[in-house]
């Protein structure tokens, strides 16, 4: 016995030791850092460098380490190899880096390793992302956007001749190709251009120039090539030299810019135009810190603004969607004007409590005005706004369509907009300045992948949907509607009993609910609310025709407010899609910013989660709303 006394005791003092000496070395490590030795260390990991705009990230990333001496980076560069760039991965988390930039060429390959990193460490993906959202933060451009851009500028280049277009694209599976090509397509369609020819040159020059060299010598009706990288386009110029063909027009993606904005492949005229793809190199690094020190909100995506440059916007000015810094004329505080929607839901509520609470903390002089679900009412706000010579407006649109006019008046006041919640429609995306809010789509999809699920357990089952939409052509409500029916649409197992127009309030969920009990009654399996008091007021409904909400019928809401989740505890709603109402701090940050004359991403879309009704218990304690 006393053996194994004496044994316990030197055992405990060991582990006493122990955890002395470990506490000194972390404090010693803090002191050390303090000192100016490395707080992070960052990995960025690269498919290539022999691609100008992957040269242009690494050089932009350099630029924003150098003003921190307390960050350390390593470079890595795959030169074009998938299998390389995994290898890369595993080295950089081996060394012990705090958080992992990558930029991938080829993300199917790659979103498993990303995926395996992102449970160990935060990873931020630049540029041709990964599927899925299994990442702390994407930065890029919106894919679509950009390639509209492009097939706009090619059918303004060939005015309305027949037109035959060959497409040059990167890799073919990935969603940066998928997503451009889909947005050219969107831009030609209706006019008298046609991609007669596809080549995947895996975003490689060399490739390129021998597979369009071939094409060329085969084939003389070519008008324009659409190549959707620099390097790519550089290859198409080589190959008309090789087969004289300079008669044809050449537009690019992605481009590496001059210092004033320019392109160099485009003062030289080897290509027409070309839509400027941001790397987000410089921004990787600012969220890279704010990831590390911990700060909140850190969004889920970053979409940079993509800009068309031609010989004519060389200068590079004014497209970029940013305002000159407004005329302080020697003001202290800070004024926004705030133009909300109105009052018709929890998630509101939240989302005006949040903007308020943030402008107070922010010191920011808030005008804030409720247009009660009136579009003419946000005008008169805005107007008001001008002539209070506001220094920033936001607002959260009623509707994507309708706000040219008021728009071009904030603009020729020099008076930025900042887009908050919900976006616009507009031609001219310089009209606003930024977007903060969620993606609908997403949250659409979210709501479908859940059901296929549940579709997945009981097979020969087909489901009849009650679609509850929210306000007509606001974007939350297109949106969701777009994002759920990409998953469902194809599947026989589902199909729409109806969806109908609600206007997110408690009230037109329940009206619409009962409507379609009185049509359908029992054959009705899955109501998808666009948000909760719709979802809430389906519930009364449901219960007054003597059904279980949550049994009976399945029910999908998006928001997550207080009421909501109360409701998916007790078993009334299945699954609840978060969407994020508070937006206040990165509004007012955003307007700081802007008003400093910073540039600002085109849209920061915030990280949102799904819950079930397994979930719900461990996470509803400690929400905001
Ligand atoms: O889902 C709904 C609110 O614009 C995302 O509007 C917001 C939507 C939200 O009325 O509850």
């Amino acid at each position: 016995m006393t053996e194994k006394v004496h044994r316990l005791g030197l055992l405990s003092m060991f582990v006493f030791l122990l955890i002395v000496l470990l506490g000194a070395w972390f404090a010693g490590r803090d002191k050390s850092d303090s000192e100016g030795g490395t707080r992070f260390l960052i990995g960025i990991s690269q498919p290539n460098l022999s691609d100008p705009w992957h040269v242009a990230l690494n050089e932009e990333v350099k630029e924003e380490v150098d003003k921190h001496n307390d960050i350390r980076v390593i470079f890595t560069d795959a030169a074009q190899s998938s299998a390389q760039q995994k290898e890369d991965i595993r080295h950089l988390v081996g060394y012990g880096v705090d958080l992992l930039v990558v930029s991938l060429d080829d993300p199917a390959a790659l979103t498993a390793t990303v995926a395996e990193v992102y449970r160990k460490i935060p990873v931020i993906v630049l540029g041709r992302g990964v599927t899925g959202y299994d990442y702390t933060l994407y930065i890029g451009t919106d894919n679509e956007v950009v390639g509209q851009k492009a097939g706009e500028f090619a059918a303004e280049t060939l005015k309305g001749r027949k037109g035959t277009i060959v497409e040059v694209q990167g890799f073919g599976d990935s969603p940066t190709v998928q997503e451009r090509s889909l947005g050219f397509r969107e831009a030609i369609a209706g006019s008298n251009l046609e991609v007669t020819h596809v080549v995947n040159s895996d975003w490689q020059r060399d490739r390129a120039e021998d597979q369009l060299t071939d094409l060329l010598a085969k084939d003389g009706n070519v008008d324009l090539i659409f190549a959707h990288s620099e390097s790519m386009a550089l290859g198409a110029y080589r190959a008309l030299k090789n087969t004289g063909r300079m008669n044809i027009d050449i537009i690019g993606i992605d481009g590496v810019t001059t210092k004033t904005g320019g392109s160099p492949y485009v003062s030289e005229r080897q290509l027409i135009g070309m839509v400027r793809s941001p790397t987000g190199g410089r921004e990787a690094i600012q969220y890279a810190l704010d990831i590390l020190n911990k700060e909140k909100g850190i969004p889920k995506k970053v979409i940079l603004r993509s800009r068309l440059v031609t010989s004519d916007t060389e200068s590079g000015d004014g497209a970029d969607g940013k305002a000159a810094p407004p005329d302080r004329n020697g003001k202290e505080t800070l004024k926004l004007g705030f133009a909300q929607v109105g009052s018709e839901s929890g998630w509101r509520i939240a989302h005006t409590n949040s903007v308020i609470g943030a402008a107070k903390d922010a010191g920011i002089e808030l005008l804030f005005r409720n247009a009660d679900q009136s579009q003419e009412r946000q005008f008169e706000s805005i107007r008001e706004f001008i002539r209070q010579r506001v220094d920033v407006i936001a607002f959260s649109p009623k509707t994507e369509t309708g706000w040219e006019e008021v728009l071009s008046e904030a603009k020729d006041a020099g008076i930025p907009v900042i887009l908050s919640d919900r976006e616009v429609k507009v031609k001219d995306d310089s009209l606003w300045t930024a977007y903060i809010g969620s993606d609908f789509r997403e949250e659409g999809r979210r709501a479908a992948r859940w059901l296929t699920e549940q579709a997945d357990r009981e097979p020969d089952r087909v489901y009849r949907i009650v679609e509850l939409q929210g306000t007509p052509d606001s974007a939350p409500a297109l949106g969701r509607k777009k994002g759920f029916e990409e998953l469902i649409r194809d599947d026989d197992r589902f199909a729409y009993a109806a969806s109908l127009e609600g206007d997110f309030t408690k009230r037109s969920g329940k009206e619409l609910m009962a409507e379609a009990l009185e049509k359908f009654g029992k054959s009705i399996d899955v109501v998808y609310a666009h948000n909760d008091d719709m979802a809430l007021g389906a519930i009364e409904a449901i219960e007054a025709y003597g059904l279980k909400p949550g049994k009976d019928i399945l029910l999908i809401s998006v928001d997550a407010t207080k009421s909501a989740m109360d409701a998916l505890s007790i078993g009334k709603l299945n699954l609840v899609v978060e969407c994020n109402p508070l937006l206040g701090p990165q509004l007012m940050k955003a307007v700081k910013d802007v008003s400093q004359g910073k540039d600002l991403p085109m849209k920061i879309i915030t990280s949102e989660g799904v819950f079930t009704q397994e979930l719900v218990k461990q996470v509803k304690r400690n929400r905001e709303y």
